[in-house]
């Protein structure tokens, strides 16, 4: 797959550490030829990030800072992307947050507060960074996101965040059909369970896991390298047909009844 996205400028939003499945995407997406511009919220992430490009010899553009929660951080990040590298061909959004808490017992115990945080940064954020970044995409572009099954489904403990990935599921439909005219795609991946910093703690995350080596098709789970080549296909020009789509990258759960 290498030189596919050869002189393409493609902007990575959350990664955290190694686990992070915007790190198997960071990695597919290199291999590909891409050059990569970065965002993150935690200085901690930040760190994180610098050694790990380090450690894999991996250039990067820049790394800017950006809390998806402030208008005023999107505007600045994207200000700096525009100033620094001009036009960019692609966004990977790969963030979501909702209170630990509310990610297990009953989804209608569900606060006022906590229902409108994990909206704010797990669905309306992909609404104000198309906004930002569509700017940018004079050549025209690939926005992909990451979602999960949970969205279509009631899945034990991911309740306010289901209800969130169902709204970003939809904003990727509108979405698609508002920037499609400007030669711009928007799709998303849902993955099965993967091990990482935001999964940690969650309660029946590991039972999760186990049933999909049970019943899913393949009988294994998926990694972040997965997830990684079947956004590159997102984002490169493989995928030029398609938008306002969503991918199961889940060895094939979603089929089992
Ligand atoms: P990580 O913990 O590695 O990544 C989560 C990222 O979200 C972090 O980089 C974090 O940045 C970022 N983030 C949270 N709040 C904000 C904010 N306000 N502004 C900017 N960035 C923010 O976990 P994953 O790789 O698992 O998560 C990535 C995506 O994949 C999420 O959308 C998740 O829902 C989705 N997903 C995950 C699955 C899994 O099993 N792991 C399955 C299906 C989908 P920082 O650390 O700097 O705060
Ligand atoms: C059915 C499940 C298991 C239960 C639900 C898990 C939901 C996880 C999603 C969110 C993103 C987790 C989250 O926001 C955790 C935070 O409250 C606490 N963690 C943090 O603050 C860390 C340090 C930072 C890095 O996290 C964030 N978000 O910034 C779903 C699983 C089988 C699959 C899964 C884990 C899906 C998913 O969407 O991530």
């Amino acid at each position: 797959m290498s030189g596919l996205l050869q002189g393409k400028n493609i902007v990575i939003m959350g990664v955290a550490n190694e686990r992070s499945i915007a790190w198997g995407i960071t990695k597919s997406l290199h291999n590909a030829g891409a050059n990569l511009i970065f965002t993150n919220r935690q200085e901690r992430s930040y760190n994180k990030l610098l050694k790990l490009l380090e450690k894999n010899e991996i250039e990067a553009k820049l790394v800017v800072n950006c809390d998806v929660a402030s208008d005023e951080s999107i505007a600045l990040a994207f200000d700096k992307i525009k100033e620094d590298v001009g036009v960019i061909h692609g966004v990977v959004h790969a963030i979501a947050f909702a209170n630990r808490d509310e990610l297990k017992g009953e989804y209608a115990d569900t606060s006022r507060e906590g229902f409108l945080l994990s909206q704010e940064i797990s669905a309306y954020s992909l609404v104000a960074v198309t906004k930002a970044a569509k700017e940018l995409m004079t050549e025209g572009g690939s926005i992909v996101t990451q979602t999960y099954l949970g969205a279509e489904r009631v899945i034990p403990n991911y309740n306010v965040m289901g209800v969130a990935k169902a709204s970003l599921e939809a904003s990727v439909r509108y979405l698609a059909e508002d920037v499609g005219k400007y030669g711009i795609r928007v799709n998303a991946i849902s993955a099965g369970p993967i091990r990482t910093l935001a999964a940690k703690g969650v309660s029946g995350f590991n039972e999760k896991m186990g049933v999909v080596e049970e019943k899913a098709p393949l009988r294994r789970n998926v990694d972040q390298d997965q997830v990684g080549d079947a956004t590159m296909f997102f984002i490169s020009d493989l995928s030029r047909g398609v938008t306002g789509e969503v991918l199961h990258v889940d060895s094939g759960f979603n089929i089992i009844g």
